[in-house]
């Protein structure tokens, strides 16, 4: 096995892809064999914010790979400090609410300054990655789904008024407290992948979905054109693993990102969204936790192959158990 495909989003995805790097070294202790992993990474979340590119999404899973990720608080910098953000709350700049830490804005300084040297995004992520580890750089390759912007928006009713706010602002300052009615992606008609994810599905030999936000994160990747179809096309087994168990979001509001597009919040529900590769859509094989045993066969009828296992990802450990089983998913092809 060459090379290892992960689409994720930010938080969960970032400790899958830790779990799964973690894995693979374990199996491979000889990094010369070990299978190549490469991430496709949510943008949706992207934003110009004071003037600077922030993406929130491929942030988590550099600083988390990088080892500097803030752990309780699952984005940002460990270490972290706030003053420049201080003043510019005082100026009335940004967003007080979303808050950019002084080592963060050294990132989204630097990947604005890459981008307005021409650099592509995916060019500007290779570059801020390469930095880490003494300069031998991140385990994984991470590939922004598509260097053209597509924001996540979210149409909400406030005080009876139609609104349309950045996904961001929903998330973060309202906590997803009032009810999403429709998730409207800015810009993905004419955004398209990027030829280096269109080349990584296609050469992989094992392509995750991460246990990932399965609308504004999946969702998103899935819902860039073309994506979909590189993906029913790719020669790899298309593993997923659910982000619902026990019919709860495991972090986050993928609840009721899910409720918005009518989609039931269950592994059951999920595995249907994303739909069999024999059917049309992108999963041959789909994980579920043990308290979702019951759902199996039910995948099954889907036409996607299925297996309850340990989902919790507590730690380093659970993590790579959970990226074990679904190697060992892909291997049961
Ligand atoms: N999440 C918060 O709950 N509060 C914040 O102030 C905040 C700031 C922030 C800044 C940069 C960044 O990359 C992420 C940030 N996040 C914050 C997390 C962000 O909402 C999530 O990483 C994803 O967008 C949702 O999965």
């Amino acid at each position: 096995m060459q090379s290892i495909v992960v689409l994720a989003g930010g938080v969960g995805g970032a400790k899958f892809v830790g779990g799964l790097v973690g894995e693979l070294a374990r199996r491979h202790p000889d990094a010369s064999d070990r299978p190549a992993v490469k991430v496709i990474v949510n943008t949706g979340d992207d934003m110009w914010l004071t003037g600077l590119r922030v993406c929130p999404d491929l942030d988590s899973i550099m600083y988390a790979l990088a080892g500097v990720n803030d752990a309780e608080r699952g984005w940002g910098r460990a270490g972290e400090s706030s003053r420049v953000s201080g003043e510019l709350a005082a100026y009335g700049v940004g967003w007080p609410w979303f808050t950019l830490g002084d080592l963060d804005l050294g990132t989204h300084i630097a990947r604005t300054a890459l981008l307005r040297d021409g650099l592509t995004l995916t060019e500007a992520t290779a570059r801020l990655g390469a930095r880490w580890h003494a300069g031998a750089g991140l385990p994984a390759t991470l590939l922004p789904m598509s260097d053209d912007p597509v924001e996540t928006h979210v149409r909400v009713t406030i005080d009876g008024d139609d609104a349309l706010l950045h996904f961001e602002e929903w998330w973060v300052r309202l906590r997803a407290g009032i009810p999403a009615r429709e998730f409207v992606q800015v810009g993905v008609e004419s955004a398209r992948p990027t030829p280096e994810v269109l080349a990584a599905v296609a050469a992989a030999d094992l392509v995750l979905l991460a246990p990932s936000n399965p609308v504004v994160s999946i969702g998103t990747i899935l819902g860039v054109p073309g994506m979909r179809e590189a993906l029913a096309a790719a020669p790899a087994p298309i593993v997923g693993v659910s982000p619902i168990i026990a019919g709860a979001a495991v972090r986050g509001m993928a609840d009721s990102c899910l409720a918005a597009i009518g989609v039931e919040t269950s592994a059951l529900g999920v595995a249907g969204h994303y739909g069999a590769r024999s059917t049309g859509g992108v999963l041959d094989a789909w994980l579920v936790a043990e308290e979702d045993a019951a759902a199996v066969p039910q995948v099954h009828a889907l036409g996607i192959r299925s297996a309850a296992v340990p989902l919790w990802m507590r730690d380093a450990a659970t993590s790579t158990a959970l990226a074990g089983a679904a190697l060992d998913a892909a291997g049961r092809q």
